[in-house]
């Protein structure tokens, strides 16, 4: 379940004014999703003009395009920090300092990765703005867990729908093998409590909750410029 609102001038404002923010030498975490690709494709660029980086992907999308426009890529499991991370979101709180991510489904990996990162950038359009959050919160489960991850969805007041593939017939699996359920919660207002509360629920891989991650936010218009949150 994707937030589509936004422009593709917007988008590519955000993505591209973070990627101004990468420097020589650095590890580069490569975030999913239309605005992060933006990024990618800017840095894919400047490495054809010379500049020294190595990626970290976050999802099977992002290190195909990453390899696509030439950015060398670590492996995740080879990497313990990274110096700046970029990625999407579908949804940001700026005064929470909140995200809701996961809409590409790779919200786990994505997690790790901004964990990693002295730096987490976060690009996004204007449409992805919203005090507080409302948007179905992406919650990776393990398939055997599925029922039971459902009633601790509910226990917590939300409403959990297993997301299903657009192509074909079936839930969508994510690149771990798990299943995802967006989960509406209505407005939260207290989103680092659901966090705690989301992750504490056994058979839980991830959630899409970010709280307090975000270093900078890159907000882009449709005039094509982007301002820095
Ligand atoms: C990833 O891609 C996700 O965490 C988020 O769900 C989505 C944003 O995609 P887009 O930039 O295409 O709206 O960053």
């Amino acid at each position: 379940m994707k937030n589509t609102a936004g422009t593709e001038a917007a988008k590519r404002a955000a993505g591209e004014a973070a990627a101004a923010e990468v420097r020589d030498g650095d590890v580069v975490g490569l975030g999913t999703g239309s605005t992060a690709a933006h990024a990618i494709r800017d840095l894919g660029d400047r490495v054809d003009d010379g500049l020294d980086v190595e990626g970290v992907a976050t999802s099977y999308q992002s290190r195909a395009l990453a390899k696509e426009v030439g950015i060398p890529l670590l492996s995740l499991s080879d990497v313990a920090r990274v110096d700046l991370a970029i990625d999407g979101a579908d949804q940001v709180a700026l005064g929470a300092n909140a995200l809701v991510k996961g809409g590409g489904a790779a919200h786990a990996r994505e997690k790790v990765v901004a964990s990693a990162a002295d730096r987490f950038l976060v690009v996004a359009d204007g449409s992805k703005l919203a005090e507080p959050l409302d948007y179905p919160v992406p919650v990776e489960v393990l398939p055997d867990a599925l029922a039971r991850v459902e009633r601790a969805v509910r226990d917590a007041g939300g409403d959990p729908e297993l997301r299903s593939a657009e192509r074909k017939d079936g839930p969508v699996v994510t690149d771990n093998g798990n299943l995802v359920l967006d989960c509406d919660f209505g407005a939260v207002g207290e989103a680092r409590s659901l966090a705690g509360t989301l992750s504490a629920a056994p058979g839980v891989v991830e959630h899409g909750l970010f709280v307090g991650m975000a270093d900078a936010v890159f907000v882009g218009d449709d005039d094509g410029d982007a301002t820095r949150r």
